[in-house]
């Protein structure tokens, strides 16, 4: 089955989780807008479908900040890529509750339907970037169950891959899966 992602990074760290080759088109899927991640990987990966003809999966991730009701959520991707990693440090100035999740939803079809998986972490968006390993928003996403309170690319690839949404969504695609 096949990884739709233009994100070479979602792709290395589905293989890190799965313990397996991952085979990734970097087709660009129709994104629909939408305040649900689900709606959009759905929407997604039936477009994918169609277009390659062959069972394939999506995800769609994003990360939702409290004190700003949940920016930049499903629009995640587009923010990162106009306002930038500072631009969003610049938005969130001056904003205290900066609690925040990352979520990630997984669906993939078969030709027949659509199932969705989903995963979540808690944690904070940073005040300034800290760390250099992953990709994205890694650098200012603080997380809640870190003893040590680091970001994402504070940590190894295998310990974000331990605790990650993404390790939490994969997991639930695979387990289900092997069950089928
Ligand atoms: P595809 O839709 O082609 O898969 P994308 O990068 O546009 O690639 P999303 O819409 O899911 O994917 O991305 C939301 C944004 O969140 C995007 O800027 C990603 O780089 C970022 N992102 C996704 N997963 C992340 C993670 O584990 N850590 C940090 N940032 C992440």
């Amino acid at each position: 089955m096949l990884f739709v992602t233009s994100n070479p990074g979602k792709a290395r760290e589905a293989e890190e989780i799965l313990g397996e080759d991952v085979e990734r088109v970097d087709y660009d899927y129709a994104e629909i807008q939408s305040d649900s991640l689900a709606e959009i990987a759905t929407e997604g990966v039936r477009d994918a479908y169609e277009e390659l003809g062959e069972a394939c999966f999506v995800d769609d991730s994003g990360m939702f900040v409290e004190g700003v009701g949940g920016f930049p959520g499903p629009y995640s991707s587009y923010v990162y890529s106009t306002l930038g990693i500072d631009g969003v440090l610049n938005a969130l100035d001056g904003i205290d509750d900066r609690s925040a999740r990352f979520d990630c939803v997984v669906a993939y079809h078969d030709g027949d339907e659509v199932r969705t998986f989903e995963g979540t972490v808690a944690g904070r968006v940073t005040r300034e970037q800290r760390g250099d390993g992953g990709f994205g928003y890694d650098p200012i996403f603080e997380v809640a169950e870190d003893e040590e309170a680091r970001t994402f690319a504070e940590m190894p690839p295998d310990e974000k891959n331990e605790v990650s949404h993404r390790r939490r969504a994969f997991e639930a695609f695979a387990d289900w899966y092997q069950q089928g």
